[in-house]
């Protein structure tokens, strides 16, 4: 079994973007309608500018799929860029001046030219496209174990939803995110932020937000607080941040943490015996400010993470910034652009958490096929909850286990 990792690659105004991702166990059947479905959702949401009317995102596997299932080789997926036009010098002159906020300024000089046309290119969050088929791809995955992602967006400026998130309402807030232009449950918040937007672009101005994404049904233990490399939420913390104009991360409470003492932070313990049988082994917790992760690793309660993504750096009245060949105040150019991404970059984050849960996983059950990547997962649960275990280190026989339950 190799590490679930993912890779991806293409110029935003390339022939196509590529994702490649190994250590998928063999025999995991493809939801090509949820892959798809998912590219179509981070197309869409309120302020989206004019590359998503060309854009008609959907994967085709290359490799490690036949039939519909994992052959347990590399996976690899395109999604084709519509709008294909970097050698096109008309279609893509160069840039001069950068954008503050954008990659533009530090990838000229970080690649030794004063034009910012082949950063900006590099940079674009239209790779977010082919990580989010990955973190698809990884929820089919998921899925098989009862593991489900939400994400929305949880607010915008001055608007915020107090909208609650649980596994019991989830199927009503999917459909209410869903029929929401701006992917939020709450149709008064949606409102809101819509006329935000709206005042954005008449101000050619830009706005950004937060997104929330919820992870229910993980088992206790997926992660390390051993190894700090494999900190749950220092892996999700990384990903989440490198969505492109991500600025903060959350994990529960977050920065919030710092202005309680520990008796109103820390999520009392409780054992409740009917909901053993669940992932969580029946311990249950009233709140959930540790955001389902302690020393690192789940702790059976859903994984609660919040992204702050700052306001898109292309504005279309530009903003102070100088010529990189003359060095002479200049305003920033204007490329065209989104007035407000945040929809968009909740179903990345969606999907950019799902895949870290499942990297972790992977670790955690190991195997090379579906039936023992279960077998995997069932053994470990059950002996979960079997514990106290006889012997430190060895397991009660299956019989007595039986007749006692
Ligand atoms: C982006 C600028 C816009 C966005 C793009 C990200 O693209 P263009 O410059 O082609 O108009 O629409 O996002 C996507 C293309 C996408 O698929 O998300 C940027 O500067 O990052």
């Amino acid at each position: 079994m190799a590490a679930l990792t993912l890779e991806t690659a293409g110029e935003s105004h390339g022939p196509a973007l590529t994702t490649l991702v190994r250590g998928m166990p063999a025999g995991l059947e493809i939801d090509l309608d949820l892959i798809n479905g998912e590219l179509k959702r981070r197309q869409g949401g309120y302020g989206r500018g004019g590359r998503q009317r060309i854009e008609s995102d959907a994967v085709t596997f290359l490799a490690g799929v036949r039939r519909g299932r994992t052959t347990g080789a590399p996976v690899v997926m395109q999604i084709p860029n519509r709008d294909s036009r970097l050698d096109d010098l008309e279609r893509t002159p160069p840039v001069y001046r950068p954008r503050p906020g954008h990659a533009d300024l530090a990838g000229s000089v970080k690649w030794l030219t004063t034009d910012c046309r082949e950063t900006l290119e590099r940079a674009s969050a239209r790779e977010t496209a082919a990580r989010s088929a990955g973190g698809a791809l990884a929820r089919c995955l998921l899925r098989e174990f009862g593991i489900e992602v939400f994400g929305f967006v949880r607010g915008m400026l001055d608007v915020q939803t107090g909208v609650a998130v649980d596994e019991a309402n989830l199927p009503s807030l999917r459909a209410a995110r869903d029929a929401s232009e701006v992917y939020c449950p709450d149709p008064d918040a949606s409102r809101a932020m819509i006329d935000r937007i709206r005042q954005a672009k008449v101000d050619k101005d830009t706005a950004g937000g937060w997104a929330e994404v919820h992870v229910f049904g993980c088992p206790i233990g997926l992660g390390s607080c051993v190894h700090f490399e494999e900190k749950l939420d220092g892996r999700l913390a990384g990903a989440v941040m490198s969505i492109q104009a991500f600025k903060a991360v959350e994990i529960g409470l977050g920065r919030a943490c710092g202005a309680r003492p520990g008796s109103q932070v820390h999520d009392p313990i409780a054992f409740d015996p009917a909901e053993r049988s669940r992932p969580s082994l029946g311990f249950t917790r009233v709140t959930n400010h540790a955001g389902g992760l302690e020393g690192g690793m789940t702790n059976g309660m859903p994984v609660v993470v919040t992204g702050t993504m700052k306001p898109i750096s292309t504005l279309l009245r530009g903003l102070p910034s100088v010529d990189l060949n003359s060095k002479q105040p200049e305003h920033s150019a204007y490329e065209r652009s989104d007035v407000c991404a945040l929809s968009a970059a909740s179903v990345v984050m969606e999907n950019v958490v799902a895949f870290e849960i499942a990297r972790v996983f992977r670790t955690k059950f190991g195997g090379d096929s579906m039936p023992e990547v279960r077998a995997g997962y069932e053994a470990y649960l059950d002996l979960a909850r079997r514990l106290p275990l006889e012997k430190p280190g060895e397991a009660p026989p299956m019989e007595a286990e039986q007749t006692e339950r």
